[in-house]
């Protein structure tokens, strides 16, 4: 028994079931373009929002009745946690969870004592794991609560916390490779500056450059066969995040020779917050090879900052998973719900309802995106745009027979005069809109 206990196992009842505790659209095995809805969207609960949050805000206390929360928290309370989060992740039905080392362990007060309470929750976790079936997305570090990471860990002036940062790391990536985690996740927590008076950007890159490497190079040396992934986001808690979107991390990537070694964790949130769309995002990593996994969310249009909502708008989702769908979908990620409750929803029920309205919007943006490939409308659209990149000019411009002269010479000589065409957007956003209907 436990705090989520009340609710049986939820179930798909179809669109017209008006069961506050039911799913009207995700059913995981129904095909779509070949493959079962629950292995495109590969489902993740995440740990800290919803079992390791009590609902505090900067003004206010905690108002969720989590009583496995204090201010030390104990190897029982740890396990009550526990108890609490496997519950919820069988009768909720989805596959996945993720977590930080510090949401699930008892409190430390030294390394030592973290490594030795991290593998006595690690013993827990994996038993509950064996029982369930519920498998580890991915396992990340919490390099950002705890006072001695204020200066970031990885780029902290001092060589101590980058130290203990390492020790840190080491300890969670090994047990998430022991729990046959598929991904490592590392969110810049605070790996970014607050002002630019007292800080070295050259040297805070190279160094967190080096502490990705080390990162790589330990994963290799113990056989951990998940994927490495960097999480953008472009400020909070920091004024300017040096992961601050896909394109800056790519650039990050390379300039440290990791491009092919690191992949991406897209948050819907922080990509908005970078003054970004969701899909710009999803298309710049698909075109850079580094897509890698989604913590799910949406932030709130007139708020500047993290507010980490759960998904509501199919349609707002669509251009991303049409993406997402033409690209094969994840090999090593998947849908995390990096979302939280407001800290009115004091039911037991609401993290239910919040996280199967989450799952039921994906299953709708999935749908339509199913619709829009198979009526291949948008396709067609894409493919007249480029239509001349395909003939026999096209193709000679981009095989190298022409340089700036000869082709500038060729452009004079045939009098080339190139008209305006239309670029059908109003046409694309109304195939969108049409393909909503889930
Ligand atoms: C914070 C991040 C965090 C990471 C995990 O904004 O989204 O929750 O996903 O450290
Ligand atoms: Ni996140
Ligand atoms: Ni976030």
């Amino acid at each position: 028994m436990s705090l989520f206990s009340d609710v049986a196992p939820i179930r798909f009842e179809g669109a017209d079931s008006t069961n506050d505790l039911a799913f009207r659209v995700y059913d995981k095995d129904r095909m779509v373009l070949g493959k079962r809805m629950a292995d495109w969207l590969r489902l993740t609960v995440c740990y800290w929002h919803s079992f390791n949050w009590p609902g505090n805000d900067i003004f206010g206390a905690g108002t969720l009745p989590r009583p496995w929360l204090g201010d030390r928290v104990t190897q029982a309370m740890a396990e009550q946690k526990a108890d609490a989060a496997f519950d919820f992740l069988s009768r909720l039905g989805v596959p996945y969870f993720a977590f930080h080392d510090v949401d699930a362990m008892a409190s430390a007060d030294t390394l030592e004592e973290h490594g030795a309470n991290l593998k006595r929750i690690e013993a827990v976790i994996a038993e509950k794991m064996a029982k369930t079936k519920l498998k580890l997305l991915w396992g990340t570090a919490n390099l950002f609560s705890h006072p001695r990471y204020a200066g970031g860990a990885a780029t902290s002036p001092d060589p101590d916390v980058f130290a203990f940062a390492a020790a840190q790391v080491r300890y969670i990536l090994e047990v998430t490779n022991r729990l046959g985690g598929e991904n490592y996740v590392l969110w810049g927590g605070r790996e970014g500056y607050d002002t630019l008076l007292n800080t070295d950007i050259k040297g805070e890159l190279d160094r967190y450059g080096r502490f990705l490497s080390m990162v790589v190079e330990h994963k290799h040396k113990i056989g951990f066969k998940g994927t490495i992934l960097i999480e953008p986001k472009p400020f909070e808690p920091t004024k300017h995040q040096y992961d601050r979107d896909v394109a800056v991390v790519y650039a990050f990537l390379q300039r440290y020779g990791l491009e092919k070694e690191v992949r991406v964790n897209i948050e819907v949130n922080h990509a908005t917050l970078a003054g970004l769309d969701f899909e710009h995002e999803i298309a710049a990593a698909l075109a850079y090879g580094i897509f890698g996994s989604i913590d799910m969310n949406r932030g709130d249009p007139r708020n500047g900052w993290d507010t980490d909502q759960f998904p509501n708008n199919a349609q707002e989702m669509t251009p991303a998973m049409l993406l997402f769908l033409q690209s094969g979908g994840f090999t090593t990620g998947g849908f995390n719900f990096d979302a939280k409750l407001r800290r009115q929803s004091v039911d037991p029920n609401d993290l239910y309802i919040a996280h199967i309205a989450g799952i039921d919007t994906l299953a709708r943006a999935l749908l339509a995106a199913e619709t829009i490939v198979n009526e291949k409308r948008l396709a067609k659209v894409q493919q007249d745009r480029y239509a001349g990149w395909s003939g026999a000019f096209g193709k000679k411009i981009l095989s190298g027979e022409y340089n700036l002269s000869s082709l500038a010479d060729h452009a004079v000589k045939t009098n080339l005069d190139p008209k305006p065409k239309s670029g059908k957007q109003e046409l694309c956003e109304s195939i969108i809109a049409s393909s909503c209907k889930f």
